[in-house]
């Protein structure tokens, strides 16, 4: 099977992003730059990944975080309506380039929903209810995804941006989780692998085929995760200014 990795370069406007949980602290655009393209380079090399990229948008402070866009499955493409309206603009470019490859949907309004708030594990979708995804959102998730037999169900978070802050895919079966931004009884049937609990952003990792990438920034979950996998270290320490982790900046397909 081959994977494709869509990603999206960083824009010159990144410094005004949009913060929800972090303090606003300078952003070193080159360095930005210059990490954007090692985890590139890691999805190629280590991942196995062709990257395809969609272009810039230097008007768009958070393209990079192109997870957000779109919810990408085998069958079809779910374009999405970002909570935040500084973000709308993001999928149009995106929504181009994946029709080369799915068929597509489109959230519409009243619903919102963005990318990193959907976890797919099987035939079985998580969708967290945040700031940025609403119900409609997910009823309209659910509707769609309903003829291919894939079960949407809604997920409480707290005190993090999206649910793939709190919960990120290990297996089918196995997610990596932050127990502090989520409830356990919404995953029932699935195993949950607990962070480091002082390390509460822990828990994205971004899995490629058989491949994982992960940040340095989180050593000990890192060490307990080691144990069982081998993962490729990328750091993002920049992009984490800008509340970006390692599965936002890219959206991971298969093809052929
Ligand atoms: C935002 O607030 O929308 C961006 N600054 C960060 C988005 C991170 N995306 C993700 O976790 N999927």
């Amino acid at each position: 099977m081959k994977f494709i990795a869509v990603t999206r370069p960083v824009s010159e406007t990144i410094a005004t992003c949009e913060l929800t949980h972090l303090s606003r602290e300078p952003i070193d655009l080159d360095r930005a730059r210059a990490q954007h393209l090692a985890y590139e380079q890691a999805l190629e090399r280590a991942a196995h990944c062709e990257v395809v990229r969609v272009a810039a948008a230097a008007d768009l402070p958070d393209a990079v975080f192109i997870e957000d866009t779109a919810v990408v499955l085998d069958e079809v493409a779910i374009i999405a309506r970002p909570g935040a309206a500084s973000r709308r603009a993001e999928t149009e470019g995106v929504a181009g380039v994946l029709s080369r490859y799915r068929e597509l949907r489109y959230i519409e309004e009243p619903g919102t929903l963005d990318g990193g708030d959907v976890v797919v594990a099987g035939r079985r979708v998580f969708a967290g209810r945040t700031s940025r995804t609403n119900e409609a959102g997910i009823a309209q998730v659910r509707a769609m995804l309903a003829p291919f037999g894939y079960k949407v169900q809604g997920v409480d978070v707290h005190g993090c941006l999206h649910l793939k802050s709190a919960a990120t895919l290990l297996s089918e079966t196995q997610l990596l989780v932050n127990p502090a931004w989520i409830s356990r009884e919404a995953f029932e049937g699935i195993e949950l692998l607990e962070i480091d609990p002082r390390e509460p952003y822990a828990a994205n990792i971004l899995k490629a085929g058989d491949d994982y990438l992960y940040s340095p920034a989180f050593p000990r979950t890192a060490e307990r995760l080691q144990r069982s996998l081998q993962l490729n270290l990328v750091d993002m320490s920049e992009l984490a200014k800008a509340e970006g982790a390692v599965t936002c900046c890219s959206l991971i397909l298969t093809s052929g």
